[in-house]
């Protein structure tokens, strides 16, 4: 029997073999949107299977649904099968290539019979793929670049992948014989923008070792056991992700979480903070020092937690996020907390994008999915005209989109449900930082988010004045992705954080930490500048679909490892105070 995964992942190898075939794109949409679904279900599809009844499934149609009782009954997929014999399996990594799309690859496929992203980099380093009708030298150097990106950083992931993987091994341990505490550590725990591998830690008693170990790597994600000793096994998942757990006595735990925790950085500072208290702390734990200032393992300082050893050291609990050595070590000297933002404080959404642009889904799909999840409002923001290769709107669409959110509000009234759509848009910053709509136009917005989409590689100064004038214009409320960067997949703009926040700030402007993993843009590391001069900060899925709308989750994290307060985060607020900040220029 097929899991929801397995089922899950079937459609969306459909959809990118489409993508490549070049079919029809609703046709490839209709996979991607089904692959989401199985993927979130809550039941087992197996159940649906069995009843003959996939199509009660939303997003499953009957075509979809024939395909997926014939993968149970044979194990094969027929649609998948075919897709297999036009397009090879191997251009499928193509895909994560910037500035190479489906189309062009099929081109290159076909003109040189490759499939490999090796042979790809020859041709570049021949000159033959500059040759290409329709490629030209600028395109094979930016395919070139981004390869070399993508090889750079095929040992790390985004932080949904980790997220994904780290929650389901975490699940599958928790409830186990002896496990007396487990947490999440490393740099997942941290909410770094990008994951190396994922650190598990568990407390329990030897006796319980071996099975833990066991259950840990045969779970149905491990492919491959890297290592297996008494206290640490390592294993990679069919994603390619490495896995380590630990198991430690109970009363190491807490030393341990903090030193697997890290940062590196961070554990310098701890360490050196212990010594000159006459203490050393290492993984185990705190002990006094010798007169000889060796640590002696015979005075055990005792602790039952973090916090305790911060205690010691003469400070207060330290959120994870923040452990990077960037100013934590002062601020929690003096005080107890700061009041950061969190998932239940966030109020509304604000960036999605509808079918009038490149999203998937319709306006009222996107409200409904939005009330469903306890959100009081939805900011759409589709495309602006410039952006016409992502189906950006001309002066007429808007007209026509507005009357569609006042029919939708009017409805939402009369049903006595509190929520409220916001009338937005992603306006592309033109070259000379001007934006894409007559003040006529802009006027009738309720909010604008400035966001460049295209000549991200301008000179430093001429990118900065372009911002500049963007940010000096009044339409402009919140900045969108401001480097433009895809983590893992293409640097961003070079420009000055530092002062683009500070200009965004004295302009009254948000920045928007644009919570896609694969931005997360504003990076945390401007959070001190931004905290120094009380920049207002949005935390945007930028969604695309349903499923985006669940990316607030990482924004979320990067915004606590920023030190965003709820009060800096706009989103926090009722669509009332939303609506007056957006107003206040
Ligand atoms: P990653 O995996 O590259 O995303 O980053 P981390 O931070 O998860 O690094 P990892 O997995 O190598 O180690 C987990 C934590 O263990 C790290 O954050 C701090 C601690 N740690 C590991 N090696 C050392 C070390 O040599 N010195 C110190 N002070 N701490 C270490
Ligand atoms: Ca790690
Ligand atoms: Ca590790
Ligand atoms: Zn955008």
């Amino acid at each position: 029997m097929p899991s929801n995964l397995d089922v899950a992942e079937k459609l969306n190898l459909v959809f990118q073999l489409m993508q490549l075939a070049g079919e029809n794109r609703f046709k490839a949409i209709a996979f991607d949107k089904a692959s989401q679904t199985v993927k979130g279900l809550s039941d087992d599809i197996n159940v649906y299977i069995e009843n003959r009844n996939l199509t009660d499934i939303k997003d499953i149609g009957k075509s979809i649904a024939e395909d997926i009782y014939a993968y149970a009954e044979t194990g094969e997929m027929p649609v998948l099968e075919a897709f297999k014999e036009k397009v090879p399996l191997g251009l499928i990594k193509w895909l994560d290539i910037s500035g190479l799309g489906p189309k062009n690859i099929l081109k290159i496929h076909k003109e040189f019979g490759i499939t490999e992203i090796d042979e790809l980099k020859g041709l570049i380093e021949s000159g033959e793929l500059a040759k290409l009708s329709g490629l030209g030298g600028k395109s094979a150097e930016k395919i070139k670049k981004s390869i070399e990106w993508m090889e750079q950083f095929d040992e790390r992931c985004r932080l949904n992948e980790a997220t994904s993987i780290a929650n389901d091994i975490y699940e599958s341990l928790k409830d186990l014989d002896g496990v007396q505490q487990i947490e999440i550590a490393g740099s997942l725990r941290r909410a770094k923008e990008t994951i190396g591998d994922i650190d598990i830690l568990i407390a329990a008693n030897e006796e319980y070792i071996p099975n833990l170990f066991e259950v840990f790597t045969t779970h149905e994600r491990v492919t491959e056991i890297l290592g297996k000793g008494e206290t640490k096994s390592s294993v990679r998942t069919r994603e390619g992700r490495q896995v380590d757990l630990r198991i430690v006595k109970p009363e190491h735990f807490a030393a341990a979480l903090m030193y697997f925790t890290g940062s590196k950085e961070h554990n310098v500072l701890m360490r050196s903070r212990a010594r000159e208290r006459g203490m050393s702390l290492n993984e185990y734990g705190l002990y006094k020092l010798t007169e000889s200032g060796e640590t002696n393992f015979d005075e055990a300082i005792p602790f039952e937690t973090e916090q305790d050893i911060y205690d010691h050291l003469g400070l207060n609990w330290v959120p994870p996020e923040l452990r990077e050595d960037r100013g934590e070590f002062d601020i929690f000297e003096e005080q107890k907390e700061l009041p950061l933002v969190q998932e239940s404080d966030i109020r509304g959404v604000i960036h999605a994008h509808s079918t009038w642009s490149d999203g998937k889904f319709s306006i009222k799909e996107m409200a409904e999915a939005c009330i469903e999840r306890g959100y009081t409002y939805l900011g759409i923001t589709d495309h602006s005209k410039t952006a016409a290769y992502a189906g950006g709107l001309s002066v007429d669409e808007v007209k026509a989109q507005w009357e569609e959110i006042e029919a939708l509000n009017e409805e939402f009234k009369a049903q006595g449900t509190d929520f409220v759509i916001l009338k937005g848009i992603e306006s592309d910053i033109l070259a000379d930082g001007s934006l894409d709509y007559p003040d006529d136009i802009l006027e009738g917005f309720d909010f604008v988010i400035a966001s460049v989409h295209q000549t991200l590689d301008m000179p430093r100064e001429k990118m900065m004045e372009r911002f500049r004038n963007a940010i000096k214009n009044p339409y402009t409320r919140i900045v969108g992705h401001p480097t433009g960067r895809l983590l893992l997949k293409r640097g961003g703009s070079d420009i000055d954080l530092n002062e683009l926040v500070a200009l965004a700030a004295e302009h009254n402007t948000a920045i928007e930490i644009n919570a896609s993993p694969w931005r997360l843009d504003l990076d945390w590391s401007y959070g001190n500048k931004a905290k120094e001069v009380g920049l207002m900060t949005s935390i945007n899925p930028d969604a695309h679909s349903i499923e985006g709308i669940d990316d607030i989750q990482y924004g979320v994290r990067i915004a606590r490892k920023g030190k965003y307060e709820k009060e800096r985060v706009l989103n926090t607020k009722t669509a009332d105070e939303v609506l007056e900040f957006f107003k206040a220029r």
